[in-house]
């Protein structure tokens, strides 16, 4: 577990302390004086790997900076804790698991054994199984209850068992059978059910239900309510069978809940919730894009893994990535990073890198335990160019936070109309200049701006970016761009030295609305023991909801 460098104090380590300088004598740099200074910076501080291109010289960084945020790489251990993963380590100490996500995306042939067995060829018979059903699916082969094919495939799940499958049927949605319909329940809010089923005819609606545990209270309740909907108008148990198949970890309460474990596709306990999107929790993904496409994803995980395992650490997409969130939550007090993809098929990609990220990082013990003295995960957030440019960007221009930004774009684009491509990718190109160079008062004055306004038209500039671009996006780059995150948020995690894969916070929530929801159902008035302000709130639902 971890390396003696890895637990020693982060604030105390050379490259930190180097690091500390590197960033004071930043701080009143502008990009325009280091683009200034070197007409070859664009170049220096990009890379190209696996298809991906990171130009990340719009970052407030000199080549300083990043051999000391290399050099605070290596003396965190980055390179040993990435090992221990992909040698199926226990490296979720908290939780006494390995970390295995990497596997479910290992060609078949390749040996990743935890507890001294292979789990690749597990993998695999759960992704041809995968293969079969969801080629009935889609075939039609599949048959309802009252013989009829299936048309609506509901996916019923919460955090992990969600975001990663909505994100990529939104994201792939381009290579989907369009004469299926998918929609995603997660929120225990009886609307989000009564919405997504109140148009589907139930002799034509599968329903996965996919919860890890399955005993996660709003998946089991949708699902509950989901099977009543569905007998409301099948009206014979064994419709159930044709209509439910569940993906899961736990066979004994999938049965219980009346579920046929012959309809269950199953993972491990060494897939996190979040890290989830490529093994059966994916199912809904391979019914919409085709066990194919499926496959193509999973490449392209896969490409990424290998490029995070054997790449040089100064061309590694993810080191770096990871290494630049780094420096600025923690030597530029910046709170938050915005994620921009310029691709309206990514749109619930920052949603998905919200729990990814957030979840994760989200810390503020160490692995042993101790207080972090410094800043860990800072706030992800996004919305699709070019929504964002007309709502919130005016903050990221000229507000007084600073707000690093990875703006992502494709040569490509899958609907080619007119010149809209062209239009797109012209606002990311624009919108990256303008943070970093801005808009000096001279400018300003020089267009003919009264004096008075010159001031409120001025743009600082020395906003730092990211911006990546791929070919396409196809079922490959998405692999690839979802790996980037996950790995960035790796390499983040080792050097603060938390648990990137525990979520205490989440299970608290678990636990707690439990106990309120038996206060809430009682019958007579349950004592209540909370504080002042939580009794009151308790009271005054309960009375307003007898009256109204
Ligand atoms: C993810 C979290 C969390 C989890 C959900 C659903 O890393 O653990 O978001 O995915 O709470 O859990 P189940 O899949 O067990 O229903």
């Amino acid at each position: 577990m971890g390396t003696t460098t890895a637990t020693a104090s982060l604030r105390q380590t050379p490259a930190w302390q180097a690091l500390e300088e590197n960033a004071e004598a930043l701080r009143e740099t502008h990009l325009r004086d280091l683009f200034a200074a070197d007409p070859e910076r664009g170049e220096r501080f990009s890379i190209e790997a696996e298809g991906l291109f990171l130009d990340y010289s719009k970052n407030r960084i000199t080549e300083d900076t990043i051999r000391l945020l290399l050099q605070l790489a290596e003396e965190r251990g980055v390179a040993e804790r990435r090992d221990a993963m992909f040698a199926g380590e226990k490296i979720n100490v908290t939780e006494r698991r390995a970390v295995l996500h990497v596997a479910l995306r290992a060609p078949k042939g390749e040996h990743i054994e935890v507890d001294g067995e292979d789990v690749v060829p597990e993998v695999h018979e759960v992704l041809d199984r995968m293969s079969e059903f969801a080629e009935r699916i889609r075939s039609g082969a599949w048959q309802g209850h009252t013989g009829k094919r299936i048309r609506n495939v509901v996916n019923i799940g919460i955090g992990g068992s969600d975001l990663g499958p909505v994100m990529a049927y939104e994201a792939l949605r381009y290579y989907s059978q369009r004469d299926l319909t998918f929609r995603f329940v997660s929120n225990v809010d009886g609307t989000d059910l009564a919405e997504a089923t109140r148009d589907l005819d139930p002799e034509e609606t599968l329903f996965i239900v996919a919860s890890k545990t399955f005993t996660t209270l709003e998946t089991l309740t949708n699902a509950r309510s989901a099977r009543e909907w569905l007998l409301a108008t099948l009206d014979d148990e064994a419709a159930v069978a044709k209509h439910f198949v569940a993906v899961s970890t736990n066979e004994a309460e999938v049965s219980k809940f009346g579920i046929d474990t012959a309809n269950m596709f199953g993972f491990w306990d060494w897939v996190g919730g979040r890290y989830s999107m490529d093994s059966a929790i994916g199912l809904s993904t391979m019914i919409a894009i085709g066990p194919d496409n499926f496959r193509r994803l999973l490449a392209g995980f896969h490409t990424l893994d290998e490029h995070f395992r054997t790449a040089p650490f100064e061309r590694n997409l993810p080191v770096l990535m990871g290494l630049l969130t780094v420096w600025y939550a923690d030597f530029f007090a910046a709170q938050t990073v915005a994620v921009l993809p310029y691709d309206q098929y990514l749109k619930r990609f920052p949603a998905y890198l919200q729990q990814l990220t957030m979840e994760s990082n989200g810390k503020s013990v160490t692995l042993e335990g101790a207080h972090v003295d410094y800043e860990t995960g800072p706030i992800f957030w996004g919305e699709p160019g070019t929504n964002g440019q007309h709502s919130f960007y005016q903050l990221i221009h000229q507000g007084t936070k600073l707000v690093p930004a990875d703006f992502i774009g494709f040569s490509h684009t899958l609907n080619p109309i007119g010149d809209h491509h062209d239009l797109l990718m012209a606002n990311v190109f624009a919108q990256t200049e303008a943070l970093a160079f801005g808009k000096t008062p001279e400018e300003v004055r020089a267009e003919g701006t009264e004096e008075w306004l010159v001031p409120h038209r001025v743009f600082e500039g020395n906003r730092p970016s990211n911006t990546i671009l791929a070919d396409r996006l196809d079922p490959e780059t998405l692999g690839k761009l979802v790996a980037l995150y996950e790995h960035s948020v790796f390499v983040q995690g080792v050097i603060w030295n938390v648990n990137s894969f525990d979520q205490w916070g989440v299970e608290l929530g678990k636990v707690l609305a439990k106990r309120i929801a038996g206060e809430l159902e009682a019958d007579s008035e349950p004592e209540l023991t909370h504080d002042s302000s939580t009794n009151a709130l308790l009271r005054r639902y309960r009375n307003t909801r007898r009256t109204s």
